[in-house]
């Protein structure tokens, strides 16, 4: 069957289904320009989405790949991960090949954005499908006349069957901010990351992929442009914080981000920029 693209309904919000090479798919919703499911050809969801998400724009969904911008999580005193979350975003392109489907979706400032953030952007989060992978490319464009900087992530939502069973690969000698324990700055020192209790780490200029060891739903992911790689679980009482997440939600799921958190990005004004993310099923 060859690619396709289609408009559909996914939980009363508009989304777009990318079916590409031998059934692999996806699905990106305008509400935040968010991929909110992604199955590869053996027909495994790999991304957690919660079953409390609320998909109304009241409030981000819980899941999925959520870009945060022009803010990380609490780094000034915008909105927490800033405000495109809940922007409802346009299609700017669809694209099928044989081996691939491909949309770009697109966002900018307007009078809203702009009583928060004084600068004028266009977002293109473009998104394609192919056998075993997908590739998330986020681009900011400094439409204005002076400079801006910003924080900003692919705050990407792995799908675990239990993430105490999991083992991440690939973080070996860097150093990391543990907002989870003072913000303290340590250097990582295993060959492996278990997650054994909440974690909120900002992994600073990450040079290697990752390898998300989690049995048949074992993950590789790169990222490029962004310098930080953020590893996220919320574990049982954070969790239980969270209204928007059912009580076991903590065990379904891992955050491992492609973040420019610690390093901010400077986009001189009429330039662009570019941060990727790819995840390959392994
Ligand atoms: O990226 C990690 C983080 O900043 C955590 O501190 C955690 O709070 C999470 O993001 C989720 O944020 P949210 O606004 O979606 O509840």
């Amino acid at each position: 069957m060859k690619p396709t693209i289609e408009t559909i309904d996914f939980h009363g919000i508009e989304a777009l289904r990318l079916t590409g090479p031998r059934g692999a798919a996806a699905v990106i919703s305008r509400l935040g320009g968010q991929v909110l499911s992604w199955t590869t050809p053996d027909g495994r969801e790999r991304l957690f989405l919660s079953d409390k998400a609320v998909f109304d724009g009241s409030q981000p969904i819980r899941g999925g790949v959520p870009v945060c911008f022009p803010q990380f999580a609490n780094l000034g005193d915008l909105p927490k991960h800033g405000f495109v979350r809940t922007r409802l975003w346009d299609v700017a392109a669809r694209r099928a090949g044989d081996d691939y489907a491909l949309v770009t979706m697109e966002t900018a400032d307007d009078e809203a954005t702009r009583a928060l953030w004084p600068h004028a952007f266009k977002l293109e989060l473009t998104v394609m499908v192919e056998t075993d992978r997908i590739d998330f490319e986020l681009c900011v464009a400094n439409t204005g006349e002076t400079d801006f900087t910003f924080t900003g992530a692919l705050h990407t939502y792995l799908r675990t069957v239990q993430v105490e069973d999991v083992a991440i690969e690939g973080l070996y000698g860097h150093d990391y901010r543990d907002a989870a324990k003072g913000n303290t700055v340590q250097r990582d020192t295993g060959t492996q990351l278990l997650i054994e209790a909440e974690t909120d780490r900002v992994y600073r200029q990450i040079r290697r992929p990752q390898l998300v060891q989690a049995g048949n739903l074992s993950t590789g992911i790169q990222s490029q442009g962004f310098p930080d790689v953020v590893i996220w679980n919320p574990w049982v009482e954070q969790c239980a914080a969270l209204k928007d997440m059912p009580a076991d939600g903590w065990r379904h799921m891992l955050c491992i981000e492609a973040a420019a958190a610690d390093t901010a990005v400077t986009v001189p004004a009429g330039e662009e920029w570019y941060g990727r993310q790819t995840l390959v099923a392994v």
